[in-house]
């Protein structure tokens, strides 16, 4: 019969991370997907309606010095994604493992304003937690083709002090540079490691399946006498016909893969000393 009693069965949610070397963040319709397309062979699905990528897409990024990494094209982001709005906790979620960020700000005229796409994207990095708020970050005007967006940078930069490398992935203005800069950054950003302390002590619990029972015990009741005890063990020898010379050869054999002889001698049972088994005694020689 089959052990059941100490089987347990659990319900899992396994969560798929994937590990890029950078990670491409922005507002839905950046020109995340395009950009990806442009600097690797992965083919992405590119729209100019939100959300046309849901699930994250991979490339292998090769600089023309020669050094590679690996980039990813994340779902676009809008305020609220770190409590789930948008695509939010998914993307969000991805971000974690990459090491480097490249946060793309559309510079067109798309009826949004860069300045205030900045800050949130950096206020939902923040609330995320898990310090992505502080991960390195390049960031990026994107379709520097379209009319006005030279000035649109030039007043973002005045505005929030921060500088942003101009490109296009229409024309490719900017976009070896690009890699160049994430190249050298990735060089100089260490691995990042896969559990933060936090989640770690937070979700991460260790389940061990309970001591299994021992096959057997001995016992030493006095000087030259031992008894074998253990449930399992008495069970065999009951259910085995030791009057035939296979029974017998069974339980010897049984006791013999158990150890049961070596346990004897480690416990000082000597030549002629009675062991007992049941109601099964027979004298114990090495
Ligand atoms: N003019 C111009 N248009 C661009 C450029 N890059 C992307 N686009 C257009 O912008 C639209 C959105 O591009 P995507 O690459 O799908 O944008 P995304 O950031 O991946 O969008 P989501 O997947 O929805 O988050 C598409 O119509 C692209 O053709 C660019 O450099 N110049
Ligand atoms: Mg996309």
């Amino acid at each position: 019969m089959p052990k059941t009693a100490n089987l347990e069965s659990k319900r899992l949610i396994l969560e798929l991370k994937l590990l890029a070397d950078v990670g491409l963040v922005g507002f839905p319709s950046v020109g995340k997907s395009t950009l990806l397309s442009v600097v690797s062979s992965a083919k992405p699905e590119i729209a100019d309606y939100p959300f046309t990528t849901i699930i994250p897409n991979l490339g292998v990024v090769r600089v023309k010095d020669g050094r590679s990494f690996v980039l990813a094209d994340l779902p676009g982001i809008i305020e609220g994604a770190h409590q789930g709005k948008g695509l939010g906790l998914q993307f969000l979620r991805h971000i974690e493992r990459c090491r480097i960020i490249v946060h793309v700000i559309d510079m067109s005229e798309s009826g949004r304003d860069p300045v205030s796409d900045y800050k949130i994207i950096q206020k939902e990095l923040k609330e995320y937690g898990f310090g992505l708020d502080k991960r390195p970050v390049i960031v990026v005007a994107s379709k520097m083709d379209e009319e006005g967006a030279i000035d649109r940078l030039k007043e973002f930069e005045k505005k929030t002090k921060v500088k942003c490398l101009p490109i296009s992935a229409l024309t490719e203005e900017g976009v070896e540079e690009l890699l160049y800069r994430c190249a050298d950054l990735l060089d100089k950003t260490p691995a990042f490691p896969l559990f933060d302390k936090d989640e770690e002590e937070l979700e991460n619990k260790v389940y061990t399946l309970p001591e299994e029972e021992k096959e057997f015990e001995i016992k030493h009741p006095t000087n030259n006498t031992w008894v074998i005890t253990g449930d399992k063990i008495i069970k065999f020898y009951r259910m085995t016909n030791i009057s035939t010379d296979d029974g017998m050869m069974k339980l010897l054999t049984r006791l013999r893969k158990l150890k049961v002889d070596d346990k004897l001698e480690e416990l000082g049972a000597k030549d002629g000393d009675l062991v007992y088994l049941d109601d099964f005694t027979f004298e114990y020689f090495r």
